[in-house]
């Protein structure tokens, strides 16, 4: 399967006529290729995304709007076949991708129509003398860049805002799950989005990535994915001060009180724990549990985990699909041996995982659970992003809101009690983005959504995503 850049409505070759393999995580094949686009591809795409800004950002909201409605509508119409092609790309199970990824993307793009038309700012009266008012203009074109782990979902958690703020686009998705991103643009197109509006540049970070991020008329960027990249961006996109939204990685906490409703307690910590293969920013992959109710959550939580099925992740039955990629694999292994060495028992996991038959040397690695480890070791301070957590007990609130504080990011977290004050104490004294009590991954659009500290800058969702992609302009005038 060969994809192609997406560039002013016609899918075109790289410059360099270049391409790079596209490996399917659950069998170690190359199953297609993909653009090895550079600098000269970015450039055609801003130029053919300045071009069509004009008309774009002039269009009224309304007729923004119902063109996004129509490619909600179009991805629906294609809803398992999108499934199948995330499900394929990225190793993740079809049904995950048929009940959470798409669903997403095309909610996306939903929520952010009707932003184009609710969309408004604030004027300000200086006694008798003046008015003032904000404009908020589009920004101009935005560059957005996403990762491979939630592909469509996050490509178009960044596309959808952007164009309806106004601003055209040019994006690059990961070079390790790019198909549903091709399969958008044929969507985009037949919508009726005008060509140049919506570009798609596929290729590797450093390369076409950098090229994003470097261009002189790509002031507003939008990333996700790891702190590492993320510290890269930010050293080439500060000096030409651009614009920049970073979510990126996350070590988060999951606090189990010993007043917490234990069964769900534990049905959504295993849930938050191995979703995805682990492989979410909002995982929670450290599990803090009060002493008392220790033994009791950890058997528990122990026996659901070893009931998830591993394996060929177009099997309904499986939960857990193969990890990214023979890198990512090798790198999850490298840190359950890490945990050995730091002192940690593994309760369950540990082994990759051969499904035999076509998945036979794909990328699988069961579900992992160690314990025994302190909370500021390697493996309690780095996000490994895989299936793998840790549990970690505690005595009191004071304790646990320390260890919990205590690494350097700061994107999400969960706390399960029954007693709302400690509820909201504890979720006012954890230092991240966001906060689930008593759930998990219970998303409203309109909230806003991302990190502190290495976890990012910025925040996405709702009016902060509107606000992002648009200058603010006050206006005052002589009454
Ligand atoms: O992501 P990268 P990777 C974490 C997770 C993972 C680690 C690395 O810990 O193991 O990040 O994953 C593009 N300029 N998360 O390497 O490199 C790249 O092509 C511009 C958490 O896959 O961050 C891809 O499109 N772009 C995260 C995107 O950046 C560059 C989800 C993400 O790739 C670039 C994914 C550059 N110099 C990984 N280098 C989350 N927060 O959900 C790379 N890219």
């Amino acid at each position: 399967m060969k994809i192609l850049n997406y560039i002013n409505g016609k899918w075109e070759n790289p410059v360099s006529g270049l391409f790079i393999d596209n490996i399917e995580p659950a069998t170690g094949k190359k199953y297609g290729e993909i653009p090895d686009s550079d600098r000269a591809d970015v450039d055609h795409a801003a130029q053919a995304a300045w071009k069509a800004f004009p008309a774009w950002s002039a269009l009224p909201a309304g007729q923004r709007c119902d063109i996004m409605f129509k490619i909600a509508d179009g991805i629906e119409q294609r809803l398992d076949e999108f499934a199948a092609a995330e499900s394929r790309d990225n190793g993740k199970p079809v049904g995950l991708a048929r009940v959470m990824d798409i669903p997403r993307a095309i909610e996306n793009f939903k929520f952010f129509a009707t932003a184009a038309v609710q969309f408004s700012s604030e004027s300000h009266a200086t006694g008798q003398d003046a008015i003032n008012y904000t404009l908020r203009q589009p920004a101009g074109v935005a560059g957005c860049i996403s990762p491979w782990n939630l592909p469509l979902y996050l490509f178009t958690w960044k596309i959808a805002p952007a164009l309806a703020s106004g601003c055209t686009v040019v994006a690059k998705p990961s070079e390790l799950s790019p198909v549903t991103a091709f399969m958008l643009s044929e969507v985009c197109n037949a919508a009726g989005l005008p060509p140049g509006v919506l570009n798609i540049v596929h290729g590797l970070g450093h390369r076409a990535g950098q090229a994003i991020i470097e261009h002189p008329d790509i002031k507003t960027i939008s990333f996700t994915g790891g702190t590492v990249t993320g510290k890269k961006i930010s050293a080439t996109a500060g000096p030409l001060f651009k614009k920049l939204s970073l979510e990126l990685g996350g070590k988060n906490p999951n606090v189990i009180f010993a007043d917490a409703d234990m069964e769900k307690a534990v049905t959504t910590s295993v849930r938050s724990a191995f979703t995805n293969q682990g492989e979410i920013c909002l995982c929670g992959s450290r599990i803090f549990i009060q002493r008392n109710v220790y033994e009791s959550f950890r058997d528990a939580f122990i026996e659901k985990t070893r009931a998830l099925k591993i394996g060929d992740p177009t099997q309904e039955e499986n939960n857990l699909g193969a990890l990214i990629s023979a890198a990512h694999l090798e790198k999850v292994k490298g840190y359950v041996a890490l945990a050995l060495t730091e002192g940690g028992k593994i309760l369950t996991g540990g082994q990759q995982v051969n499904p035999g038959g076509r998945c036979s040397e794909g990328y699988f690695y069961e579900p992992t659970v160690i314990e025994g480890l302190n909370d500021n070791c390697r493996i309690n301070q780095e996000e490994i992003f895989g299936p793998v957590v840790t549990l970690i007990p505690f005595d009191t609130e004071e304790e646990v809101i320390r260890m919990a504080n205590g690494t350097n990011y700061g994107l999400s977290a969960t706390v399960w009690t029954e007693n709302i004050g400690r509820g909201h104490r504890v979720a006012a004294a954890l230092k991240c983005g966001i906060v689930w009590i008593n759930c998990w991954l219970l998303r409203d659009l309109r909230t806003p959504f991302g990190g502190t500290n290495q976890s990012g800058v910025g925040r996405e969702g709702g009016w902060e995503a509107m606000r992002f992609f648009t200058e603010a302009k006050n206006v005052c005038v002589k009454l």
